[in-house]
């Protein structure tokens, strides 16, 4: 627990107690936790594996210039094993990208910009109450 704190940004940490506040399960998996991204191959199929167990409703990614691209490698792959699962990119990359991102990217279904404090309980109800039906 310790080690997510420390590394993940505090947007993420924010919204995930939001949830939790509200009863939505939500589970924060930070780069590091699943692989080396130097073995990229590895890192995917460990991925695919963490989700393959939780099987999400949605996968949101809080997106920065240094890791976007990694975001939407994975994204892709994503959509590509479970079209249904929903994409969401939140965070400072997507906000300034939002526009270019949507219209070029298939594989990204939403981007939600600005602060997400308000926005992150009203966007993720209807997916929750859709899976516990
Ligand atoms: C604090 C900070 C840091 C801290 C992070 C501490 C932490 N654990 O979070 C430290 C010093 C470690 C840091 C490092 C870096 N940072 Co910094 N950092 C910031 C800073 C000043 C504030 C970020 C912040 O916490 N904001 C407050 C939170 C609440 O807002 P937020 O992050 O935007 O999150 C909200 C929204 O994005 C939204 N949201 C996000 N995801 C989702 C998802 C959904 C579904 C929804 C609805 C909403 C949503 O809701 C969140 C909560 O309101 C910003 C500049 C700024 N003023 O924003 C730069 C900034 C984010 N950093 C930046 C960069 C580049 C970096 C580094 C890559 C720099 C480097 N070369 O090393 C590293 C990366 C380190 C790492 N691997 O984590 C850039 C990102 C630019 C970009 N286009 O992506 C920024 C914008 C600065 C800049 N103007 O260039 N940083």
């Amino acid at each position: 627990m310790r080690d997510i704190i420390v590394s993940e940004a505090m947007g993420t940490l924010q919204l995930a107690s939001i949830l939790k506040e509200n009863n939505i399960s939500c589970k924060i998996v930070p780069f590091y936790q699943i692989g080396d991204l130097s073995d990229f191959d590895t890192f995917i199929k460990n991925a695919i594996k963490i989700l393959d167990e939780s099987k999400p409703k949605i996968v949101s990614f809080y997106t920065r210039c240094d890791v976007y691209h990694i975001d939407l490698m994975l994204a892709r792959v994503i959509k590509d094993k479970w079209p249904d699962m929903y994409i969401v990119c939140g965070g400072p990359q997507s906000d300034i990208t939002s526009v270019q991102t949507i219209e070029q990217i298939s594989f990204i279904d939403y981007i939600c910009c600005g602060v997400g404090e308000k926005t992150i309980y009203p966007f993720f109800l209807p997916f929750w109450l859709e899976n516990q039906i």
